[in-house]
């Protein structure tokens, strides 16, 4: 980050966080709705106090290509909800059978496993509603928008990084591998989060290019601090449980490379998303603070 320019991240992160739930709030039905269950359950998930990490990197891209918060709203909330629906499925007992997140039982404890799989099918749709909302630009009509979080989150990227993930469960996996899996499950999603937000701006390509570069090496960077905070980290911090991956021998970069070399690559990758913001000269300061609060993060 440049050493000139103060930037107040938890200011950023407490504004944007209250605009993205405020604005989720209007997006779903209410509780009360019927069938109330569902609309619980969607909430219950949606509001349990996630870090907001996917909509605050769209919001700071939109505003680091000049484009007004308001129209990167709905693009936001349709990446976490997606999100979500991930966690939620992922904690369910035929994939990841895990007890807490976001610092609660998870969905299938308090609801049940099926309502918990209905809940995570509802915010996936629920995000196709809420995309097909975006303010559409010359550059990027609606659904172009649909079309990139359709692909962020299907067979190729999401669900393929999840396939890959629960296939290498037991067995060594390589590095290249390892890379695969990383940049499918969780970059994927991160990447297009940024993407939207450049497109909610009506950005130039070039500026799209820049902001692609960056999400792959955040995302990546991303998911190897979560593995090394899987082992660095007790469940109380992380608001789920720790050590998981290691008890399930999961493939993990600590796993695989190292705890140190695992640092090394996390702090790399962030330098090089660094260095992908160039071209904004300055203007992508909250990208760039995002980018190091997420290395440095502890939970
Ligand atoms: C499609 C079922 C399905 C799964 C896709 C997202 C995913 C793969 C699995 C969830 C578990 C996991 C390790 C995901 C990788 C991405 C990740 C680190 C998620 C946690 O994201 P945070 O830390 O969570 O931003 P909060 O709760 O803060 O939003």
């Amino acid at each position: 980050m440049s050493a000139t320019t103060p930037f107040d991240l938890t200011s950023f992160l407490a504004a944007r966080t209250a605009l993205v739930n405020h604005a989720l709030d209007r997006f779903l039905p209410s509780e009360a709705t019927r069938p109330a269950t569902i609309h619980k359950a969607m909430r219950y998930s949606l509001f349990a106090g996630g870090k907001r990490m996917r909509p605050a990197l769209c919001l700071a891209a939109a505003e680091a290509c000049g484009g007004n918060p308001k129209h990167a709203l709905p693009p936001a909330c349709a990446v976490e909800c997606i999100h979500t629906y991930s966690l939620i499925h992922d904690d369910l007992p035929a994939m990841d059978n895990d007890d807490y997140r976001r610092g609660k039982p998870t969905s299938h404890k308090v609801f049940g496993d099926g309502i918990a799989v209905l809940a995570g099918d509802a915010l996936l749709t629920q995000a196709f509603e809420i995309a097909a909302q975006c303010e559409p630009f010359p550059r990027y009509p609606r659904e172009k928008i649909i079309l990139e979080i359709a692909r962020a989150s299907g067979s190729l990227q999401l669900i393929a990084g999840q396939v890959a993930d629960l296939e290498a469960e037991g067995r060594n996996i390589s590095e290249a591998e390892l890379k695969y899996i990383h940049e499918r499950k969780t970059s994927a999603l991160l990447c297009c989060s940024v993407r939207l937000g450049g497109m909610s701006a009506n950005c130039t390509p070039a500026q799209l290019r820049a902001l692609t570069d960056f999400g792959r090496r955040v995302g990546l960077a991303f998911q190897v601090i979560d593995d090394i905070l899987d082992v660095t980290q007790t469940s109380a911090q992380l608001g789920k449980t720790a050590g998981k991956d290691t008890r399930a021998r999961k493939a993990t970069y600590p796993a695989v490379v190292g705890l140190e070399k695992s640092r090394k690559i996390a702090k790399q990758l962030t330098a090089r998303a660094f260095a992908a913001l160039k071209i904004f000269r300055g203007r992508a300061v909250a990208l760039e603070a995002l980018a190091e609060f997420l290395l440095q993060r502890e939970k």
